[in-house]
């Protein structure tokens, strides 16, 4: 099959442009950022994009075929089915993942090879599917690769983005987004134009009485725009598995757009119609562990909630069962409150359209949704104003205030002497203009509730939740820690340490179980093991390195230890505690004499990662850093000791090469302020020690791995409050290095100081929110034990090899299972 196509596509042209090859060779695009940049596409270029067309589409229809006998074999099974209700699939590239899971990537490299390409090359050639902004993003896609991989009957449903998360360059050291349009050849997706929903919004409601009495709500008027359905498939490893991810486009529903306008000349009206039913899904918001309130975002979540369980009701009632057996069919899980609407749109459908009481409604409601919290900070949690849902979705509103009517009854019969109660638990909060509480409606409305890590779980149940653990009981909260597929993350990112932990354990039965690991463990002594494992990932460091030179200009030496922070910027992650680590060695080893240079053990500091167009701090954060690079770089003093690397544009493709060429990587936010992270588990399973706070997922990685394999530091979550308010009231001293540290920016540097200024008020004059003073000492102090520790090479490789033997907890199969056992009540449905 990949060979019949292999010879057709050999002769193809690119798919996606109806130009002759010739005026394709000579063709320019013209991209304008600082200046016109000109990029011509060679015949080359052209060939490789042919290639990875044909070997896409040859991949492709083994999957189609598995995709379909898949969907077959759950509908005639008619068991239960998960639904992840996600707004973000953060997936990256396809065709590398097809190619192990069909397991034919070994005829492809043979084929592509004879006509004279690489298969890496071809396999880069794929622009990312980037729909999401960070870990939470990648978790959905981590989810759905261990979903199909266990033979779970589970579709994802979201939207498909026009434009997913921006482009990052910097420029003058400064980060400018630029549009990431990905769609112009997309072989992974299928347009199901037959599949559409019509979703209402604005309008006015109607009550009045039937003719048995009943009371009836009939929402009518507004506007509707239609819901298109794009699948795509999500082949498992190791199975014929192949589950469906639906994501949603919009677009003008057709009678509007062609006829009413069209007819009467009012063409330009009608384009304008139609642009702005079609930006519904045009472009993903930019926020991480950020809430803005737009009311094109509150259009997204409820056209997404709308379609998915318009669909997903549909399914259910081909069976005919009784509605009471709704929730032994359907499992929802809401990814973050995101899709809180689904909760109330459910209601809805069983009340409104089909006629079912309100309790039996809610009853079956309420025993079908999961939710998942993903942040405690604040900033994060969703709150819509009730005048921007009452004009978009008056129907919805009312229902909201029935089913906080009937919650806050309960909750004041059981607790009659506590009155504030009330105040706290409400879903409207009683401000200007009142909000609906996003979170409080998903709690309500979800028969479990669950954080990310065990630290998180139990913040969230002392903390922003504690009230409704009280009425609720502890059993409605859980923890399921996060995790992530071994497939994507050690053995496409890293195939040779795969391979050779393959050949110690005889096989690649480990990446379906990853417990396995912990035979390596017998193999720490192995001298010869120990010697090859430190050989690939000098390997994989010379492969970053190349990607440095070729991204920034830098030469690193790849001896020297690579220190790694790459997540999206945030004060919480604290990138700002780095980089002025990073100035501190810099001060360091400038006053030392080249003798005593000698002794350091050199760094390149790496950084990544993208800042919300909008998040002021988190943009100065990266023109510190740049401008710091720029100047420690083309220091002839510092040499080899230390070079800071900002790569832009940090995603999931580049993760993939990062992640497996770390000696230290650093997850070193403010104790109590990460709900997990999930990079540090990447970095581990790829054989990276990592710094840390005793924050999120670090806690369980130490727990697995061994106190003496990690390095942690910094305030404990339960003593973070406690600093804070003596920061506020008993005033703040700054630790010494750290004043060292602002005196040489305020100098000028690191360019104008003006520009870092906030910057550095926010820690000196503004309360230093997320201790970056208080830590900064044993943040040190911890990094000199880094150095130390890295100088014993062998010390070191047995650190990271036992390590990564202790990873089998942190795959995404085991927290699927967990899902499914305590939440989901779903089974497998393997084929026979
Ligand atoms: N998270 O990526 C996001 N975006 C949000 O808006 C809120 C949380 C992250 O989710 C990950 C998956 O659970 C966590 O590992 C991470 O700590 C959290 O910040």
């Amino acid at each position: 099959l990949v060979w019949g196509s292999m010879n057709s596509f050999a002769m193809l042209r690119p798919p996606w442009r109806a130009r002759s090859s010739i005026a394709m060779s000579r063709m320019s695009r013209f991209h304008l950022s600082s200046g016109v940049r000109i990029e011509t596409d060679t015949q080359y270029d052209i060939q490789f994009r042919a290639a990875y067309a044909g070997t896409a589409l040859a991949f492709r229809d083994r999957l189609i075929i598995e995709w379909n006998k898949t969907q077959q074999r759950q509908t005639f099974a008619d068991q239960k089915r998960v639904y992840y209700l996600s707004l973000e699939f953060l997936m990256g590239r396809a065709l590398d993942n097809a190619m192990l899971n069909v397991g034919l990537k070994d005829v492809a490299q043979d084929g592509l090879s004879e006509l004279g390409f690489r298969v890496e090359d071809v396999i880069n050639q794929e622009h990312d599917a980037a729909l999401g902004n960070g870990g939470l993003g990648r978790l959905a896609a981590c989810f759905l690769d261990s979903l199909a991989t266990l033979n779970y009957p589970a579709w994802g449903y979201g939207l498909r983005y026009r434009y997913g998360i921006f482009k990052q360059e910097i420029i003058d050291g400064y980060q400018v987004e630029i549009p990431d349009y990905w769609l112009d050849f997309n072989p992974w997706e299928f347009p199901r134009h037959d599949i559409t929903v019509d979703i209402q919004f604005y309008g006015h409601v109607i009550r009045y009485q039937d003719e048995y009495g009943k009371t009836v709500n009939s929402w009518q008027g507004g506007e509707t725009v239609q819901a298109v359905a794009y699948d795509v498939p999500i082949p498992g490893y190791g199975t014929k598995t192949t589950n469906n991810l639906r994501l949603w486009s919009s677009k003008a529903t057709s009678g509007e757009f062609d006829f009413q306008k069209f007819n009467a000349g009012d063409y330009e009206s009608a384009v304008a119609d139609q642009q702005r039913a079609e930006t519904i899904s045009a472009v993903l918001y930019p926020n991480d562990n950020l809430e803005r309130g737009k009311e094109l975002r509150l259009k997204q979540q409820y056209f997404w909630c709308a379609a998915s369980l318009y669909d997903i009701v549909r399914r259910f009632k081909k069976t005919r069962r009784a509605w009471r057996e709704f929730p032994d069919q359907v499992a929802i899980q809401l990814n973050d409150t995101h899709p809180t609407l689904a909760i109330v749109e459910l209601q809805r459908i069983l009340v409104d359209l089909e006629g079912l009481d309100w309790d039996e409604a809610w009853h079956i409601v309420t025993h079908t949704f999961g939710y998942t919290n993903h942040t405690v900070l604040p900033e994060a949690l969703e709150k819509w104003s009730v005048p921007l849902m009452q004009n978009l979705l008056p129907r919805h509103l009312q229902i909201i205030y029935d089913i906080n009517l009937f919650f806050l009854q309960s909750v004041e019969k059981r607790f009659p002497e506590d009155r504030d109660m009330l105040a706290r638990v409400s879903v409207i909060e009683e401000s200007h203009p009142k909000m609906v509480r996003m979170a409080h409606l998903a709690i309500i409305g979800s028969h479990k509730v669950n954080g990310v890590a065990e630290l998180h779980s139990d913040l969230i149940k002392t903390t922003i939740f504690k009230d409704f653990v009280a009425i609720y009981g502890p059993d409605k909260f859980t923890n399921v820690t996060n995790g992530i597929t071994p497939r994507r993350w050690l053995h496409q990112a890293n195939p040779r340490l795969s391979d050779l932990i393959a050949s110690k354990l005889g096989g690649f039965e480990f990446l379906k179980d990853l417990t396995l690991l912990d035979q390596l463990e017998s193999f720490v002594d192995d001298k010869a093991f120990r010697s090859e494992w430190a050989e690939i990932k000098y390997a994989n460091k010379i492969r970053l390195a190349k990607l440095i030179k070729d991204t920034t200009g830098y030469s690193v030496n790849p001896r020297a230890l690579f220190d790694v922070q790459v997540k999206r910027i945030h004060e919480y992650k604290r990138q700002q505690l780095n980089i002025f680590g990073v100035i501190h060695r810099y001060l360091k080893i400038k006053s030392l004499s080249p003798e005593e240079c000698q002794k350091l053990v050199p760094r390149v500091s790496i950084f990544g990662g993208k800042a919300a167009p909008g998040y002021w701090m988190a943009k100065t954060i990266i023109h510190l850093i740049n401008n710091v690079a720029a100047v420690i770089n083309k220091d002839a003093d510092v040499g080899d000791l230390l070079k800071v690397i900002f790569i832009e544009d940090y995603n999931v493709s580049k993760a993939e090469i990062i992640c497996p060429a770390s000696d230290i990587s650093e997850h070193i936010s403010t104790a109590g302020t990460e709900a997990s992270g999930t990079s540090n588990m990447k970095f581990v399973l790829n054989g990276g020690l990592i710094i840390g706070t005793c924050d999120g997922a670090n806690i369980e990685i130490t727990r697995e791995i061994g106190e003496q394999n990690i390095f942690l530091f910094g305030t404990l979550a339960e003593d973070v409050e406690e600093i804070r308010h003596r920061h506020r009231y008993d005033g703040f001293r700054l630790d010494e290095n750290l004043a060292r540290v602002f005196e040489e920016i305020q100098k000028g540097t690191f360019g104008d100081a003006d520009d870092f200024s906030a910057l550095i008020s926010s820690i000196t004059d503004h309360g230093d929110y997320y201790l970056v003073s208080d830590d900064f000492h044993s943040y040190l102090t911890t990094q000199e034990l880094v150095d130390e520790a890295f100088q014993d090479q062998d010390e070191w490789i047995a650190k990271s090899i036992t390590s990564v033997a202790r990873m089998g907890f942190f795959s995404t199969d085991r927290v699927i299972n967990e899902y499914a056992d305590s939440i989901w009540n779903v089974e497998p449905l393997p084929e026979e």
